[in-house]
């Protein structure tokens, strides 16, 4: 009996926890680009100026996607990991891929206003639609 009550009482402290650090520890706020097709989910993602942003591109597609802002100031951690793949020769400030059927994350903090393309560098898939617009204000 009292052994039910202290699983009950962790349980409790958990979810207690876990509400509490989702908040504290992360201000990251996610925003997550569907990739079907050669399309982006959104053609225009609005972001504020020095808040964070998880960025998740979610492909949905049978082959690899990335989402690239070629120059954009940024604080991020491996903002511009190639992700295996050679981004078309290009080094982009913001990037991250994601092989078919996965999804990849990069979180950044844009540090100054304007606005920005994005695109994806996989030979022809700009041409073909994969292009949209960062707003930071
Ligand atoms: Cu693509």
């Amino acid at each position: 009996m009292k052994m039910w009550i202290k699983v009950a009482l962790a349980a409790a402290a958990m979810a207690a926890l876990v509400g509490c650090s989702s908040k504290a520890a992360g201000p990251a706020e996610v925003v997550t680009l569907k990739v079907e097709g050669y399309s982006f989910g959104q053609k225009e993602i609005a972001l504020q100026k020095g808040k964070t942003y998880q960025l998740v591109l979610d492909n949905k597609d049978v082959q690899l996607h990335d989402f690239s802002i070629d120059k954009i100031a940024v604080k991020a951690e491996h903002a511009n990991d190639n992700h295996g793949h050679d981004m078309g020769g290009k080094k982009p400030d913001l990037h991250v891929a994601a092989d078919a059927g996965k999804s990849g994350t990069v979180t950044f903090t844009p540090t100054a206003a304007g606005s920005y393309t994005f695109y994806c560098t996989v030979d022809g898939h700009k041409d073909a639609g994969m292009v949209g617009k960062v707003v930071v204000k």
